[in-house]
């Protein structure tokens, strides 16, 4: 077949559609927008009407999937780590009820924290679950895990959890493929008992997924992307997990003179690591993320001593493995051939000229800096986050989607006033809904700006779920008419902007203030378009 240049996200899209996808469920997020976006643009999504709608969150997106594959259906789910959180609750208990159709699961991390507020390691979501892990080491084995990940799925009749990380998911390799597959014909489910986690089945399903592991550690035992190559220096082994294995391999062009265990299937290969263990002094971890594998392998072998990576300081605790942090942990000599020139160094990020989130700050900042030193901001994620950096300093909190309305209410039940929300359209729908319904079930005293963009635009400008509709969700979770207040803003609005905005400050329940101004990024793109 032919051969392609893809990036590690659009190769794993390929591989899905390969396999004969029928659905993917997805909410953006760095670093993995990119896979439902090639999938959205690809010829097979017209010929098979494949789904690929945005969801208006990770649980909905992975509530959806399990749906569809209940139906005998072939579906992807995507989203970034921290997505993760959101889908648990779903995906923890989608290992209990199984499978009908093939059901990846796709969680790109962010080591490093290039775009995201941590750098959790979802394979702990996959151990947690109980279901199995593959974590592809380049672009070919994105496609292939894919590809195949289907079948492994309907056969153990488990969902199947695929880690990414950014470097993999955003760069760029030859990619083979292999033929494609029509969508499997799997009857849809039948059995009530599977999907029903009432506790008398719930007890039976968690009982047999325990006794699965046996099978699921034996398919890891034997899995291609699991591989042990022997070394003449058994000073140190090296245990290399996803793309920690690409990293090693960078610094010894001429083959791998230590015996290197290569995983890129869970739960990990008791076998080979028992091998490497004792055919090894020492074993040295090398794994994007947190150290999950060297935990275990702590645990396996007793003598921690001889295991080193991340938690003994061989390598750093935090951040992105680089092939140079991983050439002086194996005491490798190791100059960079260029030096990056301070003109491409990281730069903080900053909102574009002509944002309507910079109009909304400018007045919040006026209002509540001149008549209110007691204030607080609680902000949340989107661009509008940058309204905590210069030069506006506007916001007191950002944690997670959806925490600004509920912190707000939380604070001004302890007698915070004003306690003030920013949160954007998009991660308003995400998460942001079921908090003002708690903010009106109680009459808070909270005034909430949704700073509506009609676009998702920190991850590229996705469609926003609830665009043109957030009025009516306001007034239809409850918020009175007469506080529900719209305005455009541009400098020429900015004495309304002011008035309405003291207005709901002065009122003591909930008020949403919704400024609404299009992206200036998808109106340039839409008029580049025409
Ligand atoms: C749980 C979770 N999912 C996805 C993301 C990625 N993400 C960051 S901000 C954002 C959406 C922002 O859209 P919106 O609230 O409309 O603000 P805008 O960027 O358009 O100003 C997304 C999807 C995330 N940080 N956390």
């Amino acid at each position: 077949m032919n051969k392609q240049l893809l990036l590690g996200d659009e190769a794993l899209a390929q591989g899905a559609l390969d396999a004969g996808l029928s659905g993917v469920y997805a909410y953006p997020g760095t670093p993995s927008t990119e896979i439902t976006e090639y999938i959205q643009a690809a010829p097979e999504q017209k010929e098979r009407a494949i789904h690929s709608r945005w969801s208006a969150n990770e649980k909905t997106a992975m509530e959806a999937a399990l749906g569809m594959s209940f139906a005998g259906k072939r579906a992807l789910v995507c989203m970034k780590h921290v997505g993760m959180n959101v889908a648990a609750d779903c995906f923890v208990n989608a290992g209990i009820t199984g499978v009908r159709g093939g059901l990846i699961v796709v969680a790109a991390d962010d080591p490093g924290m290039h775009s995201s507020q941590n750098e959790q390691d979802s394979r702990f979501y996959g151990d947690f679950a109980l279901v199995p892990i593959f974590e592809p080491s380049n672009q070919q084995e994105a496609y292939d895990m894919a590809y195949h990940g289907f079948d492994f799925s309907e056969q153990t009749g488990e969902p199947v959890l695929m880690r990414l990380v950014t470097r993999l998911a955003h760069s760029r390799a030859g990619v083979e493929r292999l033929e494609p597959q029509a969508p499997p014909t799997l009857a849809a489910v039948e059995d009530a008992r599977q999907f029903v986690l009432l506790p008398g089945i719930a007890r039976r399903r968690y009982h047999a997924l325990l006794e699965k592991q046996a099978d699921l550690l034996k398919a890891s035992e034997e899995s291609p992307y699991n591989s042990y190559v022997d070394g003449n220096d058994k000073s140190v082994g090296i245990v290399a997990c996803g793309i920690g294995y690409n990293y090693v391999m960078e610094n010894y062009p001429d083959g791998c003179p230590h015996p290197i265990l290569k995983i890129g299937q869970y739960p990990l290969p008791r076998k080979q690591l028992m091998k490497i263990a004792t055919d090894c002094d020492t074993l040295l971890v090398v794994e994007d993320g947190q150290p999950f594998v060297e935990k275990q392998l702590k645990g396996y072998l007793g003598n921690a001593l001889r295991v080193k990576g991340r938690t003994d300081g061989t390598l750093p605790p935090d951040g992105e493995l680089t092939p140079d942090n991983v050439a002086r942990a194996l005491g490798l000599h190791n100059e960079p051939l260029y030096h990056v020139p301070s003109l491409v160094e990281m730069r903080p990020p900053a909102m574009c000229e002509g944002c309507g989130h910079r109009d909304m700050y400018t007045i919040l900042n006026k209002v509540l800096r001149t008549d209110f030193p007691s204030h607080r901001v609680f902000g949340d994620i989107g661009c509008y986050t940058l309204g905590a950096g210069a030069p506006f300093h506007a916001l007191h909190s950002t944690v997670d989607m959806g925490a600004s309305i509920t912190m707000a209410k939380g604070a001004a039940d302890a007698g915070i006033y004003p306690a003030v929300a920013v949160i954007g359209d998009s991660t308003f729908t995400h998460s942001g809904m079921t908090g003002l319904l708690d903010c009106v079930n109680e009459q808070a005293d909270v005034t909430i700006i949704i700073s509506d963009n009609e676009t998702t635009a920190m991850t590229g400008g996705q469609d926003s779920a609830g665009t043109g509709r957030l009025e009516s969700i306001c007034a239809g979770i409850g918020v009175e008419p007469e506080h529900i207040r719209v305005v455009v803003p541009l400098k020429k609005n900015y004495e309304e902007m002011e008035q309405i905005l003291r207005e709901e400050l002065a009122y003591h329940g909930v008020s949403v203030i919704i400024p609404r101004r299009e992206c200036i990024q998808t109106l340039a793109r839409k008029k580049r378009n025409k």
